[in-house]
């Protein structure tokens, strides 16, 4: 079951590095930004990205959209079946790595939407880094995503009591 989720993730996010684009500042370089469509009630949704960081170790410290009224940066954490979603305070950027966010791990969480993210629309999207500072780089929304993946849906508080139950249809 493990393997099934990973190899859907992974053409889901293949579908969308065709229309890369990258924006750069300093040594760091971010392209395949995309987020997912999200459904009429969702309240938030994720963004996820490829950070290619050339230089020394740097931090994504912030992320900001318009598209919702706060932006945070999410972690998901397996405990047996339950994924749960994690605020951290920053995202590490080893030096010479490059670092995916991806479904099912790092994203970008854009909160309290005011509008649902359309399929083939896009926005901006600020992420602040450490040392290379602030990059604005455009985001395209794609498909709500495949039917494993949870919803990203933090209309309750307490995101430890989100689990993959809960998004079932
Ligand atoms: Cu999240």
């Amino acid at each position: 079951m493990k393997t099934l989720f990973a190899a859907a993730l992974i053409v889901a996010a293949s579908a969308f590095s065709a229309h890369a684009a990258d924006w750069t500042v300093g040594s760091i370089t971010v392209s395949d930004a995309f987020a997912r469509a999200t459904a009429g009630k969702a309240s938030s949704g994720g963004s996820f990205l490829t950070i290619k960081n050339d230089g020394e170790a740097d931090r994504l410290l912030a992320a900001s959209a318009d598209v919702g009224a706060k932006t945070e940066l999410h972690t998901h954490i397996h405990e047996g079946d339950v994924m749960k979603m994690r605020q951290v305070d920053s995202i590490e950027l080893p030096a010479k790595t490059t670092v995916a966010l991806k479904p099912g791990g790092y994203h970008v969480m854009m909160m309290q939407l005011k509008a649902p993210l359309k399929k083939g629309e896009s926005f901006p999207l600020e992420l602040t880094f450490e040392k290379a500072g602030k990059l604005t780089v455009e985001v395209t929304i794609g498909g709500i995503g495949a039917k494993m993946s949870p919803e990203m849906d933090h209309s309750k508080m307490d995101h430890s009591k989100i689990d993959k139950s809960k998004s079932q249809k």
